[in-house]
């Protein structure tokens, strides 16, 4: 064991002041940092904890968070401490080990701050906060110890999940109550496309939808079918990976934040990438949402509207067993033929055939009740954030 000075304790000085390191090593895309900085903002403003979140990224994050700048190697953004994380054994100016440490998806916490770890008066709590899967035996592995080979400390796997049994998946206390004061609010509504979208928003007779994936070969052949559609389809596109289809689809150089084209029932604008906390409303502004990743998958449950899933691949196809299981619980109570309808629309977008859009909205009531039924259910399984700190709180005692 290496020998670590006896170092102070962190720098809480409430005596019931909880600190939280949360450390996040960017793979890739916005999800690492996205879910990193959705748990902070919350364990910060929900629970009152000093919270420090170390990132290797600054890039991606400054993209969810416009106010960070890129060239501090310590800011401080909504009470929350930011450290750029600028190598792997970067541990800070000062080694401050906190109460909770979290090491999120696997990364490797820097060595000499796991050394002070082992060092600290009172032994702080290490989880690993790992990747959301749906899949059955999730349950059994959350909260699973894993004691550290040669120091004196315990590292618990900590399982986000969508059904009993584990972490859940993260949900701010106020968003029931502010999607339902913008779905309730014709002004709010208006002023979204307005700022958004440059006009006011679409007649009732036209279906909304947003469009948030990765590069998907499946997506001329759902363009193509927007344009026949018997509705007019305004279509939603944050800028990023599936922008350059969108453009070569209606033959534009490019379809950049702002840009707008149309080709028979279809309609389409270009979205700047918003800010994290500005991207829930998207969401609520359209009637079905296109989602990849982790973290907008989520916000698209809570957002209670249809949606579809883009999953991260994997290699070795290791991401369709977890399709099939959120599939599973989304579908569970839904009448058979719209669960297929609607097992077929999702594999169809993550590679497995042809997407059938005349079907899916076939069963659009159907999948639009159930939306709202699911929101009710995952909101079962408690907000992870709170999860979370609710067993650090009892291991700290
Ligand atoms: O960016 P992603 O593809 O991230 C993925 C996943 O997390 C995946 O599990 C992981 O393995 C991989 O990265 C490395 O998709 P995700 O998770 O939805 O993250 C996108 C974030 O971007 C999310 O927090 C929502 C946010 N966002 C905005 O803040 N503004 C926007 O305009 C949009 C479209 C998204």
């Amino acid at each position: 064991m290496s020998s670590v000075p006896p170092l102070p304790e962190s720098t809480s000085s409430a005596p019931d002041l909880i600190a939280c390191d949360i450390f996040c090593a960017v793979i890739d895309n916005f999800g690492d940092i996205g879910v990193c900085w959705r748990l902070a903002r919350q364990l910060a403003s929900e629970h009152g904890w000093q919270v420090r979140v170390f990132v290797d990224d600054l890039h991606a994050f400054q993209r969810l968070c416009p106010s960070l700048a890129l060239d501090l190697a310590r800011q401080t953004i909504a009470g929350i401490v930011v450290e750029h994380w600028h190598e792997p054994t970067h541990a800070g100016d000062t080694l401050d080990v906190a109460d909770v440490v979290i090491e999120a998806f696997a990364c490797e916490l820097p060595p000499v701050y796991v050394a002070a770890m082992a060092q600290r008066e009172r032994t702080p709590v290490w989880l690993n906060l790992e990747y959301l899967s749906a899949e059955d035996w999730v349950a059994d592995f959350h909260l699973r110890p894993s004691p550290h080979p040669r120091y004196p400390l315990t590292k618990t796997f900590f399982f986000p999940g969508l059904g009993p049994g584990t972490g859940g998946v993260l949900k701010e206390q106020q968003l029931d109550a502010a999607r339902a004061s913008f779905e309730a609010s014709p002004a709010a509504r208006e002023a979204w496309w307005l700022n958004s979208i440059g006009h006011a928003p679409p007649p009732a007779t036209a279906t909304v939808v947003s469009l948030f994936a990765y590069e998907n070969p499946a997506v001329d052949s759902l363009l193509q079918q927007w344009c026949d559609s018997a509705r007019p389809i305004v279509l939603l596109v944050p800028e990023g990976r599936i922008s350059g289809a969108i453009a070569r689809f209606f033959g534009l150089p490019g379809f950049a934040a702002g840009a707008t084209a149309e080709r028979g029932s279809l309609r389409a604008h270009a979205l700047a990438f918003t800010e994290q906390a500005n991207y829930d409303a998207l969401l609520w502004a359209s009637d079905i949402n296109f989602v990849r990743g982790e973290d907008s998958f989520v916000r698209a449950q809570w957002a209670a509207q249809p949606f579809v899933w883009h999953i991260y691949p994997q290699a070795d196809d290791a991401h369709l067993p977890k399709l099939d299981a959120a599939l599973a619980h989304y579908t569970r109570t839904l009448p058979a033929d719209a669960r297929d309808a609607f097992g077929r629309f999702w594999h169809a977008w993550n590679g497995a055939g042809q997407p059938d859009w005349s079907e899916f909205q076939r069963h659009y009531p159907a999948l639009k009740r159930r939306a709202a039924e699911w929101a009710d259910e995952l909101a079962q399984v408690g907000d992870l954030a709170g999860n979370l700190a609710l067993f650090a709180k009892t291991q700290l005692k």
